[in-house]
C-alpha cells in the first residue's frame, strides 16, 4: 500500500508534495494519488507545467500530475469507492482513485497528456474522453478502438490537447453498470493564455444519479428513469457545499450531464449567459441570458454571471429531482381526511402518524422514522427553518467580504434593512369574492366563432 496515499484538505493544500515526487521519479509510473474526503478540496495553483487558473470541483479534486520529458502524466486507478452521499448515507460505488466522481483532470491546451489507467474493478473497463480532440485510437471505446482492459491491468493513453473547453471521462465498457456505480470525471482543458476566458471563479460539478434502495447501500444498476437519489458529483443536498463568492465577483459553473435524464438547472438571483458547450466557448456576440438552462444527456454547459450578494438557491427544476429517496412512494393524500382512520390504525399501530393530509411540508419539519443508512427525502436546514430540499439543490452565497480564494462556508446572509419577506400582522378584512353567476352551470353563454358556419 505504499504507493497509496489519502490526501486531506489542507489550507491551500499540498497535493503534489515535493516527497511524493522524488519517491517516484524515477519509476515508469506516475504515483497514482488517493483521496476519499467528499468535501470540496481547493486545488493548488499548478506547481509545473504551463499556467493555468485551477476549477473548483464541488465536493471533488482535481488530480496532481508528475512531468516527464515535457508530457503531463497522470495516473487513474479504476475501482470500487465508498462514497458519503450526505451526511448519515453511504454508498458503495466504483469511481477512480478512491472517489465518485473520480478527480478532476486539468490540463492546458497544447499539452501533451499521457493519462495511465490502471482496473481494480473486478471487470473490464476502458475509459473515453468525452468530447476530447484525440486520435480514434485514444477514444476509449471497448472494442472498437482498443480491447478491453482486463482486471489488473494498466492501459496508457496520449494524446495533445487541441482546444480549450469543458470535458468527461468515462467508462466505455459495461457502461450502463459502470457509470450507474459512479464512474466519471470532469475533464477540462483550460487556454494556453491563462487571461483569456478569465474569471475569478470557475466551478464544475457532474449530473449524477443512483437508485439505492431505502436502508442498503449499493445502486441498482439495471434502472432506466426512476432513480430516488439525484446527485451532483455524487452527493445530494444537504451533503452539497455552497458555491461561495465575493460581490462583483465574475462566476462560472460548468455542469455535465451524466444521467438518463435531462436536468434543466435554474438559479435565483443574477441572470447569466451560457458561455460554453462540450464544442467549445460561444462567441459573445451569440451567449443569450438565462435563468434555467437545460442540461440534456451527455452535454456539458458552461454559464457565467457577475455575483449579487445573497443567498441564492440553485437547483434542478424539476422537483422531483430536490427529493432524496423515501419521496417517490409517499402516495397524494391532500385533502384526505383520514382521522377516523388513523383511530382505528392506532389501535393496532401505536405509532401510527397521520401525514401529508395538508400537503408534505409537515414531513420536512418532522423527524420520520426511517432504515439505516436513507437520507430523509425532504431536508436542510436554513436560518428561517426547514428548507424541504434534497437530491440536485446548493445555494450560490456572495457576500461583499469574502477573500479571494476563500471558499469556506460563510453562513446565511445577513438582509438589508426593508429588504426581507416578513408576516404582515395588523388587522385584516375577508378578501371580497366575486359573486357566483345565478342559475346553475347549463345557463352560461357559450359564444361560437363568428362568420364559421358547419360545426
Ligand atoms: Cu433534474
Amino acid at each position: 500500500m505504499s504507493n497509496r496515499r489519502t490526501f486531506f484538505k489542507t489550507a491551500g493544500a499540498t497535493f503534489l508534495g515535493a516527497a511524493a515526487v522524488s519517491r517516484v521519479g524515477a519509476a515508469s509510473l506516475p504515483e497514482a494519488i488517493i483521496q476519499t474526503a467528499a468535501t470540496t478540496q481547493i486545488p493548488p495553483a499548478p506547481p509545473n507545467g504551463r499556467p493555468f487558473n485551477p476549477l473548483v470541483t464541488l465536493n471533488g479534486w482535481s488530480l496532481p500530475w508528475r512531468m516527464k520529458d515535457g508530457v503531463k502524466e497522470f495516473h487513474l486507478v479504476a475501482e470500487p469507492v465508498v462514497r458519503e452521499i450526505a451526511p448519515g448515507m453511504k454508498a458503495n460505488l466504483w469511481g477512480y482513485n478512491g472517489s465518485s466522481p473520480g478527480p478532476t483532470i486539468e490540463a492546458v491546451e497544447g499539452d501533451r497528456v499521457r493519462i495511465f489507467v490502471t482496473n481494480k474493478l473486478p471487470e473490464v473497463t476502458s475509459v473515453h474522453w468525452h468530447g476530447v480532440l484525440l486520435p480514434s485510437g485514444m477514444d476509449g471505446v471497448t472494442g472498437l478502438t482498443q480491447p478491453p482492459i482486463q482486471v489488473g491491468k494498466t492501459f496508457m493513453y496520449e494524446f495533445v490537447l487541441q482546444r480549450p473547453g469543458t470535458h468527461m471521462y468515462h467508462p466505455h465498457a459495461d457502461e450502463m453498470v459502470q457509470m450507474a456505480m459512479g464512474m466519471m470525471g470532469l475533464f477540462i482543458i483550460h487556454p494556453k493564455d491563462p487571461k483569456q476566458y478569465r474569471v475569478d471563479r470557475d466551478f464544475g460539478f457532474i449530473l449524477n444519479a443512483y437508485d439505492i434502495e431505502p436502508g442498503s447501500a449499493t445502486p441498482r444498476v439495471n434502472t432506466m428513469l426512476d432513480f430516488n437519489l439525484w446527485t451532483w458529483n455524487s452527493r445530494a443536498f444537504p451533503g452539497i457545499d455552497p458555491f461561495v463568492a465575493r460581490t462583483g465577483e465574475r462566476v462560472r459553473i460548468r455542469v455535465g450531464n451524466l444521467t438518463m435524464t435531462n436536468h434543466p438547472i435554474h438559479m435565483h438571483g443574477p441572470h447569466f449567459e451560457v458561455t460554453g458547450t462540450d464544442g467549445g466557448w460561444v462567441p459573445k456576440s451569440a451567449r443569450w441570458p438565462e435563468v434555467t438552462t437545460d442540461v440534456a444527456v451527455g452535454q456539458m454547459r458552461a454559464f457565467e454571471f457577475d455575483a449579487v450578494a445573497g443567498d441564492w438557491a440553485i437547483h434542478c427544476h424539476k422537483s422531483h429531482h430536490t427529493m432524496n429517496a423515501m419521496g417517490h412512494d409517499v402516495p397524494t393524500m391532500i385533502g384526505v381526511d383520514h382521522r377516523d382512520v388513523a383511530a382505528k390504525i392506532t389501535k393496532l399501530i401505536p405509532d401510527y402518524m397521520v401525514m401529508g393530509d395538508k400537503g408534505m411540508h409537515d414531513m420536512a419539519e418532522m423527524e420520520m422514522p426511517i432504515p439505516d443508512n436513507t437520507l430523509p427525502m425532504m431536508t436542510g436546514t436554513g436560518p428561517f427553518g426547514p428548507v424541504g430540499m434534497g437530491g440536485m439543490f446548493s445555494v450560490v452565497k456572495v457576500r461583499d467580504d469574502v477573500k479571494r480564494g476563500d471558499y469556506a462556508d460563510p453562513g446565511p446572509y445577513k438582509h438589508p434593512a426593508g429588504t426581507l419577506a416578513s408576516e404582515y400582522t395588523a388587522e385584516m378584512p375577508e378578501p371580497a369574492r366575486a359573486a357566483a353567476p345565478a342559475g346553475d352551470a347549463k345557463t352560461l353563454q357559450v359564444r361560437k366563432p363568428s362568420g364559421h358556419p358547419g360545426h
